[in-house]
């Protein structure tokens, strides 16, 4: 299914009216407060987040899996998944792939495909956490960091042959994240298993491409209970830096342990130039993967503020590769997206109304209600409009989730691919 311009176009005029009047409305307030809305909303419309190629069909618990039907079940279906949220979002103008979960078949089609469909390839992401068919060692006791070393040049080999189908279709990062670590106090020699995965990293890293990115994702546990080998953002930092300048450390809202302050994570490592890549969920307990925005919206917005500064104040940072890391159960897969992405906007467009002249100000003088009142008075204002805005000019739905609805989708997917369900193996 292939959603057009006109289509999305027909099913705006009914809100344009109200649309108008809202946006002129939280116009001229902001640019009464000095804001310069145009270039607001035009950083919005730049705001790119990559969809993740295992987000397409409906998650699981370990518990059981319910599916939504007319789900993806070829790489090509995904990307014309991505195609239909990106047409009504215009944010969604890229894919990260899991090899080998999403192996292409035949690249020129799918690069084609993309292409038609405004979509990039973002970072391609590794998997060592699963043992895969027909492979001759098994990852039961770790990939990168195990004291195997037939096991680690396998996992290491996994990587550059990733990297490798990365650069076919112009990805630009390899993502790893590993689920080494061990069940129980004593199974492992915390050190050996670092340093091995030092090691084994370092192996990667010199089949990396120059204009390649290695982004070291860290996670504190799961599936691994009792300890995980690159634990926290620290660990995933010494590895980086012991790979060399092209390794960033890759940030996960999901893994932290409860009321980690993320926002200043994210702040001290583009201060170091360091932060490479940032995967999107929300969580109330763990690595919960819920939809962006739907239990910690101000927690959300506080990152966002670290990260517009960082910015607009890092230049050592590179540009960020980023990406919605969340799947479940019970919604509409495709919807459940939408709904993120329209979070990520919103966090983003509030954050750009803080005035972080005042702000410096403020703190300058050490006045921490002005401090508090200053972030507050963004997070309470409505941003809707600008994020309507950003969408109408890209050519997008003012409200994705009612396009979605009213064109049908979801229904015109399942005439279409009929009753299929995928697992996507998570
Ligand atoms: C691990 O929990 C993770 O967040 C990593 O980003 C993986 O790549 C992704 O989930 C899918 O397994
Ligand atoms: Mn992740
Ligand atoms: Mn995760």
């Amino acid at each position: 299914m292939k959603l057009n311009k006109t289509q999305i176009h027909d099913i705006n005029q009914k809100d344009l009216k109200s649309h108008e009047s809202d946006f002129n409305y939280l116009s001229d307030k902001l640019t009464n407060k000095g804001l310069d809305v145009n270039s607001i909303v035009s950083k919005l419309k730049d705001f790119q987040v990559a969809i993740p190629s295992w987000a397409l069909g409906a998650g699981g618990t370990r518990f059981g899996r319910f599916s939504f039907y007319g789900e993806p079940s070829s790489l090509e279906q995904k990307i014309d998944d991505i195609g239909v949220i990106h047409a009504l979002t215009q944010t969604a103008g890229a894919v990260s792939l899991h090899i080998p979960w999403d192996i292409p078949s035949d690249y020129n089609a799918i690069k084609e495909k993309a292409d038609a469909l405004n979509i990039k390839f973002d970072a391609v992401n590794s998997n060592t956490f699963q043992d895969q068919k027909g492979a001759q060692e098994t990852y039961k006791y770790g990939s990168l960091s195990n004291t195997s070393k037939a096991v680690r040049e396998q996992a290491i080999q996994h990587n550059l042959d990733v990297i490798n189908i990365g650069n076919k279709l112009g990805s630009k990062a390899l993502t790893v994240w590993l689920a080494d670590g061990s069940c129980f106090p004593g199974q492992n020699n915390f050190q050996t298993a670092f340093q091995n995965t030092q090691d084994s990293l370092i192996d990667i890293y010199k089949g990396l491409p120059d204009d390649w990115k290695m982004l070291v994702e860290y996670k504190p546990y799961e599936p691994n209970f009792y300890s995980t080998v690159i634990q926290d953002w620290g660990a995933s930092l010494m590895l980086a830096n012991g790979c060399g300048d092209k390794a960033y450390t890759l940030v996960d809202l999901g893994h932290h342990l409860p009321n980690s302050n993320i926002e200043q994570i994210v702040s001290i490592l583009q201060l170091k130039g360091k932060l490479g890549g940032f995967h999107f969920n929300d969580s109330k307990y763990g690595d919960d993967d819920l939809t962006v925005g739907s239990i910690k919206p101000y927690a959300l917005f506080l990152i966002f503020n670290e990260l517009v500064y960082g910015m607009e104040n890092n230049p050592q940072n590179p540009d960020l590769a980023w990406m919605i890391d969340a799947s479940h159960n019970v919604k509409d897969p495709l919807e459940d997206l939408i709904q993120s992405l329209e979070a990520i906007q919103e966090a983003y467009a509030k954050a750009l109304l803080i005035n972080q002249a005042d702000l410096k100000a403020a703190q300058l003088h050490h006045d921490v209600v002005k401090c508090q009142e200053i972030l507050q008075d963004a997070y309470r204002t409505d941003v809707r409009a600008l994020l309507q805005q950003a969408r109408l000019d890209a050519g997008g739905a003012l409200s994705p989730i009612n396009a979605y609805r009213n064109l049908n989708v979801r229904n015109e997917l399942i005439t279409e691919r009929g009753k299929n369900t995928v697992a996507t193996g998570l």
